[in-house]
């Protein structure tokens, strides 16, 4: 108390001192110390808040990367809005997986401290995966497919089932508004008109057959088509089987090659990646996070090194490791002058002289939402380095899945995946017959 009463004298000092007249020197002092008190308390409270938002933010982001990595969350991505632009899709993409690795790889620590508060925001992993919003919900496969193709079926067969509900007989009108959905769909014009030519021959013997009949006869017309373009990738045989993954930038490639090293490493055969998009930095650090979540190899040189150089060790590692399948990543656009397609070649040519034949598969990872430009992307990748298998990614994302038929029935290339979500079985061997049934049961 004595203490606190000199330090006020002093102050009181130090207030004439600056000019307060002497009778109201105390006054001055205690409503300094005063404001003093009430700034420190609003900063304080100021800090409070600070942290608290911190908090909430970092839950939501581990929340969300949970969600994404989650097996079970497909519902919660189909309300995503569809990556139209590439290029930003790109930038999107890498950076978050890191973050999304880690919360799942370590249920352990959030089952023990479910509500314990993050020391900072530097410290978020205790509440990531303890977030009760992601309790994975058991789905089976073809449930997955069904609802990764809800906004196609919504729109597509929706619209199908209001037209035939609408109109008696397959008439002029009937056909106008079918080619029209068709076409919004991205089936293209090529294979709509076709299509609705086939249609209506076959129509013409099942005029007395009522809606439902009209609605099988699409759906075997679209199953037709899909058929001519449905082939599953074969990785058998002696040696490493190569595969290379090509496409234009942000359509999905390391994603698809990350999904792909899971599904081989759990079909038991050892896989190893090769990082061949020296590009960015961080597109290396992509696929080395999807190796270390797989227990798979990955050959990697420094940013900005030559594509075939990775390519050469890459195959190297490959035979020596007597691994079952290589799988090769590449840059989707490049820095240098070096043309795409040349490098593309040239890293071809290298994987050949290591390893007779390969790459046995070349990849080629078109976008869904891209709509008929993914159509012209194969045309150009297809003459530059002799594509054999088409992934095609984000069909979650658009409702224009009409795009898989016209890829089936326009391109001379078998379509091997396609992609309905971000989750590792999101990625699944194209079968005709399960994809119309999941569109039209
Ligand atoms: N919704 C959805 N997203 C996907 C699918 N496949 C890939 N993606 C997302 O697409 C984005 C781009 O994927 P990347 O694998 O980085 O694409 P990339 O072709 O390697 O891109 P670059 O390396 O920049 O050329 C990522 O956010 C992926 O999670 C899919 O089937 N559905
Ligand atoms: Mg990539």
């Amino acid at each position: 108390m004595d203490m606190l009463k000199e330090y006020l004298a002093l102050l009181q000092q130090f207030l004439v001192g600056l000019g307060v007249p002497e009778e109201q020197g105390t006054l001055a002092a205690l409503g300094l110390v005063y404001l003093l008190l009430t700034l420190l308390l609003l900063l304080f409270i100021l800090l409070l808040v600070v942290r608290s938002r911190g908090r909430r933010a970092v839950k939501r982001e581990a929340r969300r990367a949970a969600a994404a990595e989650s097996e079970d969350v497909e519902a919660a991505e189909l309300e995503k809005p569809p990556v139209a632009d590439v290029e930003a899709a790109a930038e999107v993409v890498t950076e978050p997986e890191p973050e999304a690795a880690a919360p799942v790889a370590e249920p352990a620590v959030s089952a023990e401290a479910p509500s314990e508060e993050p020391p900072s925001v530097e410290a978020p992993e205790p509440i990531v995966v303890s977030a009760p919003e992601v309790e994975p919900v058991p789905v089976s496969m073809f449930e997955r497919l069904r609802l990764g193709l809800n906004k196609t079926r919504s729109s597509l067969v929706g619209r199908v089932d209001a037209l035939i509900g609408s109109h008696a007989k397959l008439d002029d009108e009937f056909i106008e508004e079918l080619e029209e959905i068709l076409i919004t769909a991205d089936f293209g014009m090529e294979t709509t008109q076709a299509l609705v030519a086939d249609l209506t021959s076959r129509a013409a013997s099942h005029k007395d057959d009522g809606p439902d009949a009209l609605r099988n006869l699409l759906a075997d017309e679209i199953r037709v088509r899909l058929n001519s373009g449905e082939a599953a990738l074969e990785t058998g045989g002696q040696g490493p089987f190569v595969i290379m993954v090509v496409g234009v930038n942000g359509v999905g490639k390391t994603t698809t090659i990350g999904k792909l090293a899971r599904q081989f490493a759990n079909q038991g055969k050892k896989v190893v990646l090769g990082a061949g998009d020296t590009f960015r930095a961080a597109a290396v650090q992509q696929l080395q996070i999807w190796g270390e979540r797989s227990g798979v190899d990955v050959v990697a040189h420094a940013e900005g090194s030559d594509p075939s150089a990775v390519a050469f060790d890459a195959a190297k590692a490959a035979v020596a490791r007597q691994a079952d399948v290589l799988i090769i990543d590449t840059a989707g656009r490049l820095h240098t002058k070096v043309n795409l397609m040349e490098e593309l070649r040239k890293m071809r040519r290298v994987l050949d002289r290591e390893i007779p034949g390969a790459p046995h598969e070349t990849l080629l990872v078109l976008d869904a939402t891209t709509g008929q430009n993914a159509l012209i992307q194969a045309n150009k990748f297809q003459e530059a380095v002799d594509v054999s298998g088409v992934a095609l990614t984000k069909l979650d994302g658009t409702a224009k899945g009409g795009i898989v038929v016209a890829i089936s029935s326009q391109l001379q290339i078998p379509v091997r995946y396609i992609g309905v979500g971000e989750g590792v079985d999101d990625l699944r061997p194209f079968d005709a017959d399960e994809f119309v049934d999941a569109l039209f049961r």
